[in-house]
């Protein structure tokens, strides 16, 4: 049967982190995105999340870039085509090439909207078990070693499952061998968000003897052949994050010995659809993957909890509960953490309101698309 959407709205939210995060491409604290609402025929809600940021650092896509793509070819193949479950949308916006956290952003809305019309909740829709799941956290890079320890000591202390260090030239092998000091069973993990070249494997096998979990894209996101050469050198395993826009990505680095874990995140790969595509490939190969983050608001962050509920979901991921991130939230309840733990939840859709108070508190823009 066909999904009979009515209209699209686009809320533009303009939120403050707690802290500033840093990565080896700077740091983000201001952070404005889209929280997109698809309303239906019967009055039900479905949300979505963009995860861009305002610069292209992490992938191209930008805030503007999202916006404008949703708006002149994304909203007008909904307005011109029927939908009848939520993976038409992926087929659908294929004649769109790339741009995938604009895509996401819709995608991830009608993906809601369909699990509140089913009555069910969204982890049940696409096929999740878990009721509950692992987290870890992921620090950013700090003033100096010292912070680090501390922050390392406070999330060990909230029982967050793993931790995730940001690394860079500079500020890689040294910092982890102190943090190994300081936390010798602690699972550890580095990220490098693209920041090393192949000349760099010398140095890089250092980490080889620090016993951490993975390192997270140590090379440019292109460079899938270059991390083949790399993992051949590491006994470390190889997490890509960056390099994974899409099955075909997945399964080209897979087949080629690139990594052996994969982050998969929704925006980065084009929606929910995708994502889990990925994950099925991953399960018959026996890689495991974990679900990242993009310093998500509560809609975006549910999205995730639902994807972690798939069973190679196998490793801790970076959905970190809300008060991690924001002073306030935009949902009802906020994602809370206990022991490592968020409860799954099991409310039809994404399983939390949105808050309308603070969702009207953080807008600085509102359009609206009839479909
Ligand atoms: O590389 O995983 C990353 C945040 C923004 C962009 C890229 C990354 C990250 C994180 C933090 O590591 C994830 C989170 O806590 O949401
Ligand atoms: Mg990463």
């Amino acid at each position: 049967m066909t999904i009979p959407l009515k209209q699209m709205k686009l809320h533009r939210l303009k939120m403050r982190l707690n802290n500033p995060f840093t990565t080896s491409f700077g740091s983000v604290q201001e952070k404005e995105f889209f929280i997109s609402e698809v309303i239906d025929g019967d009055g039900n809600r479905g949300f979505g999340e963009s995860v861009a940021f305002a610069s292209p650092w992490y992938t191209e896509e930008t805030v503007e870039t999202s916006l404008h793509v949703i708006e002149n070819f994304l909203i007008k193949i909904l307005q011109e085509n029927d939908i009848q479950y939520p993976d038409d949308v992926t087929q659908l916006f294929s004649s769109v090439k790339r741009n995938n956290m604009a895509k996401a952003t819709l995608e991830g809305a009608i993906w809601d909207l369909y699990a509140k019309r089913e009555n069910i909740p969204l982890s049940k829709a696409i096929g999740g078990m878990k009721q509950e799941i692992d987290v870890g956290i992921s620090i950013g890079i700090q003033p100096t070693i010292k912070d680090l320890l501390k922050t390392i000591e406070h999330y060990v202390q909230e029982g967050y499952k793993r931790m995730k260090i940001k690394i860079k030239p500079g500020h890689d092998v040294n910092v982890l061998r102190e943090v190994r000091k300081h936390f010798p069973n602690t699972p550890i993990m580095a990220d490098a968000n693209s920041a090393y070249t192949l000349e760099d494997a010398e140095h890089l096998k250092q980490l080889d003897n620090l016993g951490l979990m993975m390192i997270e894209q140590p090379l440019k996101d292109d460079e899938i052949l270059d991390h083949a050469k790399l993992q051949e050198e590491l006994n470390t395993p190889i997490c890509l994050d960056e390099s994974i826009h899409s099955l075909t990505d997945a399964k080209m680095a897979i087949q080629l010995g690139a990594c052996k874990i994969i982050n998969i995140k929704i925006g980065r790969v084009g929606g929910i659809t995708e994502a889990k595509r990925i994950h099925d490939y991953c399960r018959k190969h026996d890689i495991p993957v974990w679900c990242g983050g993009m310093l998500e608001a509560g809609v975006g962050r549910a999205h995730n909890i639902a994807l972690t509920t798939l069973s190679q979901f196998v490793m801790p991921g970076d959905t970190a509960g809300s008060s991690h991130y924001w002073e306030q939230d935009i949902i009802q309840p906020e994602v809370s953490v206990k022991n490592g733990v968020i409860k799954v939840p099991d409310q039809p859709g994404i399983g939390y309101e949105v808050d309308e108070e603070a969702l009207k508190k953080f807008t600085v823009d509102l359009k609206t698309y009839d479909l």
